[in-house]
């Protein structure tokens, strides 16, 4: 049967203006922005590819539900909501809402970390490893090798490797290791999924040492899909299976709201153990606010109820992989080189073979960045040595393997016809790539640099150079 179309499963209600700018006008706008798209103002930028974080549209359904907001300080209806819907498609015991992930991160910390612990990850995410390393614990990448290799086409590159797990419990004890931080659908590797049977095996011999596993289930829904699509033996399932089966694997989760589950703002702690709940019920009223609702108001939080249901629907869930697939595609014929498989939530591009003049000291990746922006008002970000910061001990820079920059798909937000208009840039750009000038960075934050940090063009004049 020939294979047919599919198009987005819904229709748009409400549009919102962009503006269209000038050549001229983007290079003195990244220049005020210290070449860094987080520093952008957004009325300045054509198409946001920034983030898929809180940049969702939500329905007209979770729309209407804001005016559902129950605002008591206590007890607010919404948060029973809430807590239902996470029980329902998580299956966790306890809810501690908080304003997004890093809020619950923050708290997971706290209660679990010791002074010279060793928190064992698949590949690192910025603010989860700070707040790891603000709690006097050392992150231990335990990722599958394939996850640092941009050119490696293995389907699950968000998989643990056991090996190094076993390695890190035969070093430093079990006793050592408060967690396993379990991510799925990998954000620095480039969107990569864990497998199911990857998860379950990582979850036994966890277990089996008595460690915990806490998923950072972020982006779990898109994981879910990768396992129905690739997975043997989960082809007839449902997301929402899936999902519950994932989740069934773990001890509980950090949840960064804004992503899957389609709003603008809100996060969770979802824990099984009654201690440790009561242990961050207590500390989110020091951190976030009461514990029903954690620094989201009770609207914010029927949204979110509402968004967790439509997350898991197949058609939405099909269409929002298939978006990034078609971005993808179009830059993989143009013989651009992006992270392959094409991952959950964006587009990566290996900006150290996209750029090969530039050395790493020179932020391939942010600069290319910001030469995007320049030619086309298209605002990436940069997924490399500025996101890595520092070696918090040596106080040198990091260089991971990977020097990417994102095009990040906010969900439900843009047409295909978007989606041409990037692909088209990037082309362009990768026509003449010396055209691009590396980075000095002339200002830099102690904590998650990228956010804030200022650079120079190496060459004294713009970061893209006139055609
Ligand atoms: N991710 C992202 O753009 C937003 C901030 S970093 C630029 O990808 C994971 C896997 C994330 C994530 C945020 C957080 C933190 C935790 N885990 O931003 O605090 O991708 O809600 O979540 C961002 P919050």
């Amino acid at each position: 049967m020939r294979i047919r179309s599919w198009a987005e499963p819904y229709k748009i209600k409400m549009v919102e203006h962009l503006k269209m700018t000038t050549p001229e006008e983007r290079a003195t706008a990244i220049q005020d922005a210290g070449h860094n798209t987080f520093l952008l103002r957004s009325r300045d930028v054509y198409i946001d590819l920034l983030t898929d974080s809180g940049t969702t549209a939500m329905s007209d359904r979770q729309w209407a539900a804001m005016m559902l907001g129950d605002e008591a300080y206590a007890g607010s209806e919404n948060y029973y909501k809430l807590e239902e819907a996470v029980h329902k498609y998580y299956g966790y015991k306890h809810l501690i809402p908080t304003h997004q992930g890093r809020g619950a991160e923050n708290l997971l910390s706290q209660i679990a970390i010791k002074q010279g612990d060793f928190v064992p990850g698949n590949m690192y995410f910025t603010t989860t490893r700070l707040h790891q390393e603000l709690c006097g614990g050392t992150f231990v990448d335990v990722i599958c090798d394939e996850a640092h290799d941009p050119t490696s086409l293995f389907e699950f590159k968000g998989n643990v490797d056991l090996n190094k797990m076993q390695a890190l419990i035969d070093k430093v004890g079990a006793d050592k290791i408060p967690y396993l931080s379990l991510e799925t659908n990998v954000n620095m590797a480039g969107g990569q999924p864990c497998s199911m049977a990857n998860i379950k095996a990582v979850s036994e011999l966890c277990h089996k040492h008595k460690i915990p596993v806490f998923l950072d289930a972020t982006r779990a829904v898109e994981n879910s899909y990768f396992i129905k699509t690739l997975e043997d033996g989960y082809a007839d399932k449902t997301i929402a299976e899936i999902l519950f089966e994932i989740c069934s694997y773990t001890d509980g989760c950090t949840m960064s709201a804004k992503k899957d589950s389609l709003v603008n703002i809100g996060g969770f702690l979802a824990l099984n153990d009654e201690k440790l709940a009561e242990k961050a019920r207590n500390l989110v009223v020091v951190y976030e606010g009461l514990h029903t609702y954690g620094g989201m108001a009770g609207r914010d939080m029927e949204a979110l109820a509402i968004g967790i249901g439509e997350s898991v629907g197949y058609d939405h869930i099909r269409a929002r992989i298939g978006q990034v697939e078609y971005l993808g595609e179009q830059l993989i014929e143009a013989g651009v080189p992006i992270i392959r498989p094409i991952g959950g939530h964006g587009i990566f591009i290996d900006a150290a073979r996209f750029l090969p003049h530039l050395p790493r000291d020179q932020f391939p990746a942010q600069a290319l960045a910001a030469a995007l922006y320049v030619d086309s008002g298209v605002r990436a970000m940069e997924r490399g040595a500025v996101s890595a910061g520092r070696d918090p001990e040596t106080g040198e820079n990091r260089y991971p393997n990977l020097e990417l920059v994102r095009l990040t798909i906010p969900r439900r937000v843009y047409t295909q016809a978007h989606m041409d208009v990037t692909a088209e840039s990037v082309v362009h750009l990768f026509e003449h790539p010396e055209r691009v000038s590396g980075l000095k960075m002339n200002y830099e934050p102690e904590y998650l640099r990228f956010f804030q940090a200022r650079f120079d063009p190496v060459n004294g004049k713009s970061v893209l150079a006139p055609e």
